[in-house]
């Protein structure tokens, strides 16, 4: 219906919106950087978090924001506007069911001051980035346009200085239009389904269908900002790092815009602020004596060790652009049967998480992130899976420092419509590969990508999808592994032999024989023979659990009761005790914390699968988990002295 076609008008997916591709450059696939914004004698930062403007566009087509340029004025000028905290999601900020399960554009608007100095001097750069925004994001400063992005998880940015100089009376006004539809071509995928029979449902009535389990929160998630740098900047830095007995080895990049000869000074630096190797090329291998190498948590004395890497840029009379990057020195390679860090056995014992809390939905929060860091180190955790899309980066940027080990998530959750292996599908799910890459590639932390989490791999396009796709992101970044994730289904899936690791989620006694745990010790057995039998390659339990309610008890277990979580965790570790010794290399529980799901007949407020409810309080899983964790690191790692097993953190 007409209604339809103009809300589907502004879906995302318009081919100009979906970058340039390219498939055969190494790390360079993307125009620019996207390094994380930081301060330094050359560069500024203005945090544009708190309270901004907001409107969601109730319209029946939901367009009215755009026939009647909401952009070109004040958003409080055009209708009325309520607070809206950035970064959040705003699904549960108000009370108001409509906006908690509202779909389609929401309005977001915030004046800025802009400090004179910036817009007096005509040699500085003034870029506004937006850490991440769901889904579908329009900027405009001022009433101009400056970008567009389609996905979120990922970061995006415009140069807007020369917008701020046209007038710099006038403050600086940024409106953000946010879509959060999902079709068939976005990722995740999604359908509009509208109900027409008016016997049953009111006029306009559509439901946005999501094949993924958790909720579909929306609006800006990450920080927004101002950073500033030099006309002629470090536009973007990649480092590969290895070693050969006590030296490390940095091979570096630089890449330098708006100067056409740069001066660059590389100094590759230790904790204490040391020099322990330099260069002025931009591009090298910088050596490094009696090398720290980078460990993960509870496999060495010293995890996270990073050195910085600082770049200099000058021209002939002075510095112009300074940039330092953390490194860590280490390398992941995989064999049949062990996954190696730094050429040692590493066992993943770790988690699934979500980004996802009470009132904040997805928003970035700090309290929570390191709650969440301080839960998994007293778990014993050294690694997790960011199921289902990219983390923040400021998470991974503690997981460097802590030395937790990350499977790096694409936002490919819910592949299930044939459609969606189509070829728009792909050239996006590719172009947000040689975002994640290009954004998350210096990061020691991140051992692996993960294309995509159970998709219909069954299917007769999924050959060549992730052929394609593996391939594409094996080019990106021909330094770590790939794989995706599947369920038990391995006689059918046909993207497993492009993959280096066999990533298995099941739900042995919940989704299959629900109640019968006695099942999982042969059911558990047998999908681990059957995928090494055919596949030879090492496995990692990526998923596996059950739903508990906390408080909820019984004995004998009953599935929904703490006990029953217990059982199954237990019955499930004493067929990887078995299976570790041969070719799988983790487990990973699914999940870290209970989370917030649409409505539905399985979900009684969310996802109950959580060994910490979703205020980070414990069940009785957390310490069986807790116990084994510390286990597993006493006999494959080396733990800190200043901890003894059982931990008291
Ligand atoms: C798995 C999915 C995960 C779900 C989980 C569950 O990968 O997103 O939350 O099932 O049902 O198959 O709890």
């Amino acid at each position: 219906n007409a209604r339809g076609a103009a809300l589907r008008m502004f879906l995302p997916g318009g081919p100009g919106v979906l970058g340039a591709l390219c498939l055969c450059a190494v790390f360079n696939t993307v125009d620019s950087g996207m390094l994380f914004p930081q301060e330094s004698s050359s560069r500024e930062v203005k945090e544009l978090n708190g309270l901004w403007d907001f409107r969601a566009d109730k319209s029946p087509n939901r367009n009215q924001g755009f026939e009647r340029a909401w952009y070109k004025s004040r958003l409080a000028e055009t209708g009325p506007v309520i607070d809206m905290p950035v970064p959040a999601s705003y699904n549960d900020i108000t009370q108001d069911p409509s906006l908690r399960d509202f779909t389609g554009w929401v309005w977001y608007e915030r004046e800025v001051v802009v400090p004179a100095r910036w817009v007096a001097d005509e040699g500085t750069r003034v870029v506004l980035r937006v850490g991440s925004a769901h889904y579908y994001s329009i900027v405009w400063v001022n009433g101009v346009k400056v970008t567009e992005h389609e996905g979120g998880h990922l970061p995006f940015e415009a140069e807007i200085g020369s917008l701020i100089r046209k007038d710099p009376t006038t403050p600086c006004r940024i409106t953000i239009a946010v879509n959060n539809t999902l079709t068939l071509k976005t990722l995740p995928p999604g359908t509009i389904q509208y109900m027409s029979d008016r016997t049953k449902y009111p006029d306009g009535f559509f439901v946005q269908n999501i094949y993924f389990d958790f909720f579909n929160y929306a609006g800006i998630h990450r920080p927004v900002l101002l950073y500033t740098t030099p006309k002629a900047y470090v536009d973007d830095i990649t480092v590969v790092t290895d070693f050969l007995d006590n030296t490390g080895l940095v091979k570096y990049t630089v890449s330098v815009q708006g100067a056409t000869t740069a001066t660059l000074k590389v100094t590759l630096m230790d904790k204490d602020r040391h020099c322990v190797a330099s260069s002025s090329d931009q591009s090298g291998v910088l050596k490094v004596v009696d090398v720290k190498l980078w460990w993960p948590y509870l496999m060495h004395e010293n995890p996270g060790y990073l050195y910085s890497l600082e770049v200099r840029q000058s021209d002939e009379r002075s510095t112009q652009d300074v940039y330092t990057l953390p490194v860590g020195i280490r390398t992941v390679n995989v064999t049949s049967t062990q996954f190696l860090i730094n050429n040692k056995p590493f066992y993943f014992h770790g988690v699934n998480k979500h980004e996802d809390s009470d009132i904040r939905g997805k928003g970035l929060d700090w309290p929570l992130i390191v709650k969440d860091f301080n839960l998994m180190k007293w778990l014993g955790a050294n690694s997790f899976r960011t199921s289902h899309y990219p983390y923040a980066e400021e998470i991974l940027q503690m997981c460097d420092r802590h030395g937790i080990v990350v499977i790096d998530e694409c936002p490919g959750v819910g592949i299930k419509d044939i459609r969606s292996f189509g070829n728009a599908s792909l050239t996006h799910h590719l172009a947000v590969m040689d975002e994640l890459v290009r954004r998350d590639k210096n990061h020691p932390s991140v051992v692996m990508w993960s294309v995509a989490n159970e998709p219909a791999a069954e299917m007769p396009p999924a050959e060549y999808y992730f052929k394609t796709l593996i391939k594409h992101t094996k080019g990106l970044d021909p330094t770590r592994p790939v794989t995706y994730i599947t369920d038990s289904n391995y006689a059918r899936d046909k993207g497993a032999p492009y993959v280096d690791v066999i990533c298995v989620n099941s739900y042995f006694s919940w989704y299959h024989d629900p109640g019968h745990l006695e099942v999982i010790p042969i059911q558990l057995n047998t999908q681990f023979e059957n995928w090494y039998g055919k596949y030879h390659k090492p496995i990692i339990q990526s998923e596996y659990g059950a739903d508990a309610v906390p408080g909820l008890h019984s004995d004998p277990p009953m599935m929904f009761t703490e006990e029953y979580q217990n059982v199954v965790l237990q019955k499930y570790h004493d067929v990887f005790d078995q299976k570790r010794k041969q070719y799988v290399i983790g487990e990973l529980i699914w999940n870290f914390a209970d989370f917030m799901t649409a409505q539905g007949i399985t979900r009684v407020v969310g996802n109950k699968k959580g060994v910490f409810t979703r205020q980070r309080q414990p069940k009785a899983a957390a310490f069986i988990l807790k116990e084994r964790y510390w286990r597993l690191a006493n006999e494959t790692g080396i733990l800190p002295p200043w901890t003894k097993y059982p931990c008291s953190l």
